[in-house]
């Protein structure tokens, strides 16, 4: 098992409960390696200090949240160079309309307006060389990297087909509850660090945090269900199941006849 967070931003409940929660649940059924990658946050500008104490910041919490440094490898990616060096191949065997049809490649370019890095669209490419480069079977993710694994299996496949059977073609695991947690602010859009009042930093102080929760924007329904249709409420009850470990009915017996101001009380203790 391996998978890694970019040291681009605190990390946050998306982060938790999309990636590094799986990541502990799972590492006594697995080898485990994950990374601090920070050779993918430089793909965008970052302020040398602060880049460097978020890595301190992001080993601290994998060890905070559960991973046993004893039976897993945690480091830095810049740390161990081979990663760079297979990135080079694969930018060398990868044809560049895959790299351009990224989403993220995409959207992050977007957002710099057009002023974004040879690095940025070699993202992919880096990645896929942190997986492969360790015969890796499964890569724990967020829903938002299933189309950067599935490039990195076509990397692996094509690498494959013409140098002899080098690489293991990899898969993604990605759970079905918890894969897109969505901002507090707008439930149309994923929860993410660029968006600091829909986005509970796991570092945030208690008061913070709660009163991200009871300012988080729901709709005026008044039935408590997991409806795709009202996804404010949908995404604060995702956090609720997952954080308490119960399943979606229990979580609705749960609140049944209770208004929304008393789920934010109490999903907010919970967060905390
Ligand atoms: N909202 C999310 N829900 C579930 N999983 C998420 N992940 C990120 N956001 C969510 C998962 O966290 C891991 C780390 O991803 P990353 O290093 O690529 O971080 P990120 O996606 O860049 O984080 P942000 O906050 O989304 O950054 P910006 O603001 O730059 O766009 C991955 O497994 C990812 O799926």
């Amino acid at each position: 098992m391996f998978s890694g967070i970019q040291p681009s931003g605190d990390l946050h409940l998306g982060n938790y409960l999309g990636a590094i929660k799986n990541w502990v649940d799972a590492q006594h059924d697995n080898d485990n390696i994950f990374c601090i990658v920070d050779l993918h946050a430089i793909t965008l500008p970052q302020p040398p200090a602060e880049l460097h104490r978020r890595i301190r910041d992001q080993a601290k919490i994998y060890v905070a949240s559960g991973l046993d440094p004893k039976t897993t490898a945690i480091f830095v990616q810049s740390h161990v160079k081979e990663h760079a060096e297979l990135a080079w191949l694969f930018n060398c065997v990868t044809p560049l309309g895959w790299a351009n049809r990224m989403t993220q490649f995409k959207e992050k370019s977007a957002e710099v307006k057009g002023q974004s890095s040879v690095g940025l669209l070699a993202y992919p490419m880096l990645m896929a060389a942190d997986i492969l480069l360790y015969q890796t079977d499964g890569v724990p993710v967020g829903d938002d990297q299933r189309q950067h694994i599935e490039l990195t299996r076509d990397i692996a496949q094509t690498f494959n087909h013409h140098y002899g059977e080098v690489f293991k073609v990899p898969e993604a695991w990605i759970r079905k509850e918890g894969a897109r947690i969505m901002s507090l602010q707008d439930g149309a859009k994923k929860m993410s660090k660029s968006d600091p009042p829909g986005c509970v930093f796991l570092l945030d102080e208690p008061e913070v945090i709660a009163t991200k929760v009871k300012r988080a924007v729901t709709d005026s329904g008044r039935d408590v269900r997991f409806d795709v249709e009202r996804p404010g409420l949908l995404n604060l009850l995702t956090i609720y199941q997952l954080l308490s470990g119960s399943t979606r009915d229990q979580v609705e017996g749960h609140f049944e006849w209770q208004g929304y101001g008393a789920i934010k009380r109490e999903l907010a203790e919970l967060v905390v």
